[in-house]
């Protein structure tokens, strides 16, 4: 079970996480009026095609990416939030600037997702006078460098001690145990490799006992490994969300919801 805000999750069987973007590079560069317009549409979709909540991000985190301002994030987050309050499903925010935290969840976020996993000054305060969901992911750098050399001597007891530190961290600030997630944070600074060893191993990252969120959807070790552009990776994204609820993942964060759920019915039947 996991807290979620208004929402209480069960957690028997892994759940879709549908990604919603909205940062300026994945729209036509309309304005911002038509790209929250067009986000909102695609939540609907994602709603409509079986997301059991949403992931809704302003700022990309992809290798490289440059930070947008909390002015400009805020302009993309609100009118969306406002826009699918009522929607059914808890929303999570993507993001890692306790301002944007409180904001949100004043607007009706059920789930902060950062990437930072609380490490910005004011964040783990921000999210815990609340009673939303928090997940906290490994990421070693930062976006703009954390593709360039990615180095560990032991990824797997180095991910899982980062995120022993954030669980420690978070439930001293007084978030309780119920609210919290843990990411390994595929592709924040890891090679091929490193992807492969936190996968083959996720239960064991499940701190506490703690639930576990994956993201592989579309990213780059899809392609290393099939050699698709990210237009073409769907046959490899399925196969690793797959992967994933074998290993004990209990949220899938994916871009294509209806055949993540297809899938996921097959394993579902298979397991009983
Ligand atoms: C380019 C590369 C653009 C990678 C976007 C991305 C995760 C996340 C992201 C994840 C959690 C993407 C990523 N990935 N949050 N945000 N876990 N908790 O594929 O793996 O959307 S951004």
């Amino acid at each position: 079970m996991l807290r979620c805000g208004k929402f209480k999750l069960t957690l028997n069987h892994p759940l879709i996480m549908g990604i919603v973007n909205l940062t300026a590079d994945s729209f036509s560069g309309d304005g911002l009026d038509s790209d929250c317009q067009r986000a909102i549409a695609h939540a609907w979709h994602q709603i409509e095609a079986g997301a059991d909540l949403l992931d809704l991000g302003a700022e990309s985190s992809r290798p490289g990416a440059i930070p947008v301002t909390t002015e400009e994030e805020l302009k993309r987050l609100l009118p969306v939030l406002d826009a699918l309050r009522d929607c059914g499903v808890p929303l999570s925010v993507d993001t890692y600037k306790p301002e944007v935290m409180r904001a949100v969840l004043d607007h009706g976020a059920s789930m902060i997702n950062d990437i930072y996993a609380l490490r910005l000054s004011g964040a783990l305060e921000a999210v815990a006078t609340s009673d939303c969901a928090v997940c906290l992911m490994h990421m070693q750098g930062e976006p703009l460098n954390m593709q360039k050399t990615p180095v560990y001597t032991d990824v797997f007891g180095e991910v899982r001690d980062f995120l022993a530190n954030r669980v420690q961290a978070s439930l001293s600030a007084g978030i309780a145990a119920e609210r919290l997630l843990l990411d390994p944070g595929f592709g924040f600074g890891k090679t091929l490799e490193h992807n492969l060893v936190l996968l083959r191993h996720l239960e064991a990252l499940s701190i506490n006992g703690l639930p576990l969120l994956a993201g592989i959807s579309r990213k780059s070790m899809l392609g290393t490994i099939t050699g698709r552009p990210v237009e073409q990776r769907l046959a490899g994204s399925l196969s690793a969300a797959l992967l994933a609820a074998q290993q004990g993942a209990h949220i899938l964060r994916v871009h294509d919801v209806a055949e993540t759920r297809d899938a996921l019915a097959v394993w579902q039947a298979f397991t009983g």
